[in-house]
């Protein structure tokens, strides 16, 4: 079982160099309550360094894509955000979601959890949500000023102890293995993860991650509608493109790249 206690003086007060990553979490801002921590994130993220962390035990107000709310007010998840700043094309930051899912998928397979991803940035054990990726950027005349990556882990509720909305579509890593861990180890583990794979992607792109999603998504061949607002798309998912957009066959045989939307298995 985690200790959420011990862990609480470990994220807050843990020596920096304990930390064995290269570049990614060199510099970690850590803090009991907050708002958001992509809020946090996006406010510092012109003045810090590539690779800033932002964490934060508990939050007030996490939330997902399109504001729908995280719950993250207890102790029990990794709550974070990652500062990025690399010298990428716009049309790729999209890939980024992708790559931390993949991450995230090895971080849990490390404490022997079986994952898996649903497009575009949903972890799922079983069919129930462990873990929520948020991106989100600032790009000025085509530049990336930066990219600020949420990660949300579930890691220490169990059933009775989420709230109540959430009960029946998520799960938390404690729920889904016999090892122990420390949200440090998590925190670690996801670190390493995360930095082997942005580096890969900004020397050789993103094929190598392309075929560990591929490897680790539930997503193909699944017959789905795509709620992308103010519109909807029915269909088969057929594959992810070199590009990381979602390819949906339709029901008149077209393929319809899909770049955002809500998947809903049918
Ligand atoms: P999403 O929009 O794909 O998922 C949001 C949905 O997930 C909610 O509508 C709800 O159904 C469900 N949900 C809410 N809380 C949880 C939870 N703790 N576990 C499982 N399911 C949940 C996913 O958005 C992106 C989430 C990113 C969260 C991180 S936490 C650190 C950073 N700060 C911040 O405010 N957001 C990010």
């Amino acid at each position: 079982m985690g200790s959420v206690e011990n862990d609480l003086n470990n994220i807050l007060y843990f020596d920096k160099k304990t930390l064995s990553s290269g570049w990614l979490g060199k510099n970690i801002k850590c803090f009991d309550v907050i708002d958001s921590t992509q809020t946090v994130a996006k406010n510092i993220a012109i003045e810090s360094p590539n690779g800033t962390i932002v964490l934060a035990n508990q939050q007030e107000n996490g939330r997902g894509r399109l504001n729908r709310k995280w719950f993250s007010s207890s102790n029990d998840g990794l709550w974070m955000s990652v500062i990025l700043k690399p010298s990428i094309e716009t049309h790729t930051i999209p890939q980024l979601t992708l790559l931390t899912s993949v991450a995230m998928i090895q971080t849990l397979e490390a404490f022997q959890i079986k994952s898996e991803i649903k497009w575009p940035n949903d972890c799922l054990v079983n069919g129930k949500k462990i873990a929520g990726i948020l991106t989100e950027s600032a790009v000025n005349e085509g530049q990336i000023d930066y990219i600020v990556v949420g990660v949300g882990l579930n890691l220490f509720q169990s059933k009775e102890n989420m709230p109540e909305e959430i009960q029946n579509i998520a799960t938390s890593m404690e729920m889904n293995t016999e090892l122990s861990f420390s949200k440090f180890e998590v925190l670690e583990k996801f670190i390493l993860k995360m930095e082997a794979l942005v580096d890969i992607f900004l020397k050789d792109g993103f094929s190598l991650i392309r075929e560990q999603w591929l490897k680790h998504t539930l997503s193909i061949g699944k017959s789905v509608f795509v709620d992308m607002g103010q519109k909807k798309e029915f269909g088969t998912i057929s594959d992810l493109s070199p590009e990381g957009y979602l390819l949906l066959k339709n029901e008149e045989n077209n393929i319809v790249p899909i770049l955002y939307g809500d998947v809903h298995f049918l």
